[in-house]
């Protein structure tokens, strides 16, 4: 197939020097989207593209593409690519690995001297993570056309900021439309749980991707004094939103093992010791490979909130801001991944994604397949995620042999 080897150390070194922009004191980054610090590392990652003789351009959702060109430039490009944006407390391989992994691919290229026929390029998408602004995987949700573009630059973060006004104010307003004709993509990523660490398996030949409903809830009660006012006449919606919580998590242990169901993000208002809260915003984030359990997952969560705000007399406003449906990915795509697997003798398993990918949204425009590396103890969107300098090579190996074999 082919002897073009990845640098292993030289994508080790990136990562580690892409992990200072946005270090924090526990070993991990903070890099949300669309901050200075998310803009720092798009600049070195701009930067680093072009001392590969990269081309890049930047879409109008400030996606980034390094282009490598091919010798039939008519072909659509192969491309390869994740996302720089991290979680408030995020590792320093969640999304970056696979945005690094794809550089690498290139620099192996260039080093071997290899021409390929369809171009190949190396992706960074806008606010994968879904923390600064929802919903998650927005920008290449834009570029499948699963958004419009007005909405995609008119998501707002908790201080009313648009994702188009931090885009200009950081410099990756770019000129692109958002979305061209892709001859694959494949997306390496470490896999944020403990399946292939437990099975010593150092590839996830990656099949599909779980579906997701994320909802956003707003509670209303009535402020009142925490002292004079009689615990029978209370409208209390902080412990409203205790009640749902627990429902919340009671759905995901019913529909186990493949549910998940999270509530990551409260706000209380007014948020005094000694003033009965009189509203709650949160956040729900619901998960699972079949699109049936979801439904009855949801089903369930507006029976919940229903009978818990009647019984305490709480307003209810609930919202589901997103819905990402289960993905398949494509068969001969995630074949290459295989039989990449299998060439290098690597141990691998077939494993279904538990967290959602850019690779989702442009699975509905390309033929798409990911690629899997162990993490430590399955930990990840925490300041301790870790992989081994020796998966991390692997998966990109893996990754530059299924891209070749797409390229031609
Ligand atoms: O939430 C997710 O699955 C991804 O990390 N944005
Ligand atoms: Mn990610
Ligand atoms: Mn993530």
């Amino acid at each position: 197939m082919t002897d073009i080897r990845i640098n292993g150390e030289r994508l080790w070194d990136s990562l580690m020097e892409m992990a200072k922009i946005g270090a924090t004191d526990k070993g991990g980054v903070c890099r949300l989207a669309l901050t200075d610090v998310d803009k720092a590392a798009r600049d070195l990652f701009v930067r680093w593209c072009e001392e590969a003789g990269c081309a890049v351009t930047v879409d109008r959702m400030g996606n980034i593409f390094g282009r490598r060109e091919g010798t039939d430039p008519s072909l659509p490009p192969v491309m390869t690519g994740s996302h720089i944006d991290s979680q408030p407390t995020g590792g320093k391989f969640d999304g970056i690995y696979g945005v690094l992994a794809g550089l690498e691919v290139i620099r192996a290229l260039n080093d071997a001297g290899a021409t390929t026929k369809a171009p190949i390029e190396v992706s960074a998408w806008t606010n994968e993570e879904g923390s600064r602004f929802a919903p998650a995987m927005v920008s290449s949700g834009v570029f499948a056309g699963v958004f419009d573009l007005d909405y995609g630059l008119g998501r707002k973060d908790l201080d009313g900021k648009t994702i188009g006004e931090e885009l200009a104010r950081i410099g990756y307003a770019g000129e692109a439309p958002v979305g061209k004709p892709v001859r694959a993509f494949f997306e390496a990523h470490i896999e944020q749980g403990p399946i292939l660490e437990a099975e010593q398996k150092t590839i996830g030949v990656v099949t599909d991707a779980q579906g997701q409903r994320w909802y956003e809830c707003t509670l209303t009660g009535q402020e009142a004094h925490a002292g004079p006012t009689p615990m029978a006449t209370r409208r209390d919606a902080l412990v409203g939103a205790a009640r749902i919580v627990e429902a919340v998590n009671r759905i995901g242990l019913e529909n186990a093992p493949l549910a998940c169901a999270t509530v990551g993000l409260v706000e209380v208002f007014p948020n005094s010791r000694n003033t009965i809260p009189g509203k709650v915003f949160f956040t729900v984030d619901f998960r699972h490979p079949d699109a049936d359990v979801l439904a009855r997952m949801d089903a369930a969560l507006r029976e919940t909130i229903e009978r818990v705000t009647s019984e305490i007399g709480l307003g209810v406003e609930l919202e589901q801001i997103w819905y990402s449906p289960p993905v398949p990915f494509d068969p001969e795509c995630v074949d290459a991944v295989r039989r990449a697997a299998e060439r290098n003798g690597l141990s691998h398993r077939d494993i279904v994604s538990g967290a959602g990918h850019d690779a989702c949204y442009v699975s509905r425009v390309a033929p798409t397949a990911m690629v899997f590396i162990p993490c430590e103890d399955g930990i990840s969107h925490n300041e301790i995620e870790s992989a081994t300098p020796e998966d991390v090579a692997a998966g990109c190996q893996v990754l530059l042999e299924a891209m070749l074999e797409r390229a031609g």
